[in-house]
């Protein structure tokens, strides 16, 4: 089966689910075959009607969701029990280590940086616990300085550190944030101006702006044009959206004659490192997520071009369908010959962005299939066994981040349903007393944990799931854009009155 085959897809069916999600219709079942949803047998995610029309300008976005308060209220809950444990036992410190209550670095060992505070700032004001985010703004002035003699992997501090702060300072209008965020990334341009192809160097020393690490993968190259680009509409600057658009434009340049990338890259001899086209599974995600981001936060024509070739050869040479669900294979990148049928847990995230909710809606339907079978996503699957291949899960946030952005453009029940059994099994699987832990194996019984929580656990699991419940008032559904870490860099608003920008 490939995409090009199918009838004109479901707009009505949409709309009314959107109408009902919004609270100006009521749903009583029967939308063009879709099975009403219940807690205990959720719906079928629409049917197989559907058509490669062109991606659309970009999604018409409710202006608000229907509040479900008591399952928001429960999410909030556990958010806040993970921070409890945070400020207990590692306040200051990048991570907590919440079942031995010690505490890790992420960057750089001996370097906090307060990560899991920066992290959470605007999840804390959406969830309007405004005395933590004060908590967390004064620690910030006081203690955060990025005067470090240490080696920082670019990518990362981008979308946490730089995207947080950037979203920290759009939820308080602190001006400290801003300041921050821009001394961060003028210490991140040596990787990208140090570099002859105008890829990013994989680390930078914050202080000496000395770079290393040549060879890398395509996310950390291109996953960067959302956070520059704002800061630099922010700051007037536009050295920051430069380079991110450079080490874009430098990738697609190096496509093959098929139109598909490879995963590893070498910023200075601009050869590819390996010849594996992955698809949405990362080390390559996040780039094809921001090729769209960059369309609908910055009305780049370039980028939403380049995205659409992209999706297009996807599913020209990587759709693979076993029984009835959606997977994307791993190809040659120059030929399309298979290579492997593994895929990650991540690359669920992807799709939603990109215009495609078909798409999206089918491949959300396939991990559904994985999270019925162990309740727990593992990190890796074989799809053609539909077997776990990596049996952790390192509380991976990626599932529910999907769910809400279909629930968000589609306002199809299903959407809700599954993201409270999500939900539920997080609650079930991975809470211990001080927090929120990893599970390192989830086809054991019982379900056997680790000893960490992630920073990204206060930006995303918790907030894809109370935006997909709450209908916030301080978010602006219509207008509202997140990061791949699940920051908010539009659509946040100050004090939750209706139209405060
Ligand atoms: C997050 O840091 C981001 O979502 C990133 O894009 C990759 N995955 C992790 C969480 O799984």
């Amino acid at each position: 089966m490939t995409y090009d085959s199918f009838p004109a897809r479901t707009t009505r069916r949409r709309l009314l689910y959107v109408l009902a999600a919004t609270g100006g219709l009521t749903v009583s079942g029967g939308l063009g075959g879709a099975r009403p949803a219940t807690a205990d047998a959720p719906a079928v995610a629409g049917g197989r009607a559907r058509a490669v029309l062109p991606a659309r300008a970009a999604p018409v976005r409710p202006r608000a969701l229907l509040p479900d308060r008591e399952k928001a209220d429960e999410i909030r809950e556990e958010f806040v029990h993970a921070w409890e444990g945070y400020k207990r036992l590692a306040w200051g410190h990048d991570e907590v280590l919440p079942v031995s209550g010690r505490h890790r670095e992420f960057f750089a060992k001996g370097h906090p940086v307060g990560l899991s505070i920066v992290e959470a700032l605007d999840t804390l004001h959406l969830m309007e616990l405004d005395t933590e985010v004060d908590r967390c703004v004064s620690w910030i002035k006081s203690r955060l300085r990025f005067d470090v003699d240490a080696d920082f992997q670019v990518f990362e501090t981008t979308i946490r550190l730089v995207g947080g702060l950037l979203s920290g300072y759009l939820a308080t209008g602190e001006k400290a944030l801003l300041d921050r965020c821009a001394d961060l990334a003028d210490r991140l341009l040596p990787a990208f101006t140090s570099s002859r192809t105008g890829m990013p160097y994989r680390y930078v020393n914050l202080r000496t702006g000395r770079v290393s690490g040549a060879t890398l993968p395509l996310a950390e190259v291109g996953t960067h044009i959302l956070e520059f680009g704002t800061l630099s509409r922010l700051t007037g600057d536009a050295r920051y959206e430069r380079a991110a658009k450079r080490a874009l434009r430098a990738v697609v340049e190096r496509r093959s004659s098929i139109d598909l990338l490879a995963s590893r890259i070498n910023v200075e001899s601009g050869q590819w490192a390996d010849r594996a086209g992955i698809a949405v599974d990362p080390p390559a995600d996040s780039f094809y997520e921001y090729l769209w981001g960059a369309w609908e936060m910055f009305r780049d024509e370039e980028c939403r071009d380049w995205f659409r070739m992209f999706a297009a050869a996807l599913k020209r040479h990587q759709v693979e369908w076993v029984d009835g669900l959606l997977w994307f294979k791993h190809v040659d990148f120059r030929t399309g010959a298979l290579i492997g049928t593994r895929q990650s847990a991540l690359s669920v995230a992807v799709l939603p962005v990109g215009g495609d909710d078909e798409l999206a809606a089918d491949y959300y339907k396939s991990w559904t299939a994985v999270l019925d079978k162990y309740d727990v996503i593992p990190e890796e699957i074989d799809y053609r066994r539909l077997e776990a291949v990596g049996t952790g899960n390192a509380l991976r946030p990626e599932y529910a981040n999907c769910a809400f952005q279909l629930y968000w453009t589609t306002g199809d029940p299903y959407y809700r349903t599954t993201a409270w059994r999500y939900f539920r099994n997080l609650r079930e699987y991975h809470r211990v007393r001080d927090g929120y832990t990893v599970v390192t194996d989830v086809t054991a019984r019982p379900m056997t944990k680790g000893d960490h929580c992630p920073a990204y656990v206060f930006a995303e699991n918790f907030k894809w799931l109370y935006l997909t419940f709450s209908g916030a008032p301080r978010f602006d559904y219509a207008h509202g854009y997140l990061s791949t870490e699940g920051k908010v860099l539009q659509g946040l608003r100050r004090n939750g009155a209706a139209g405060d920008g």
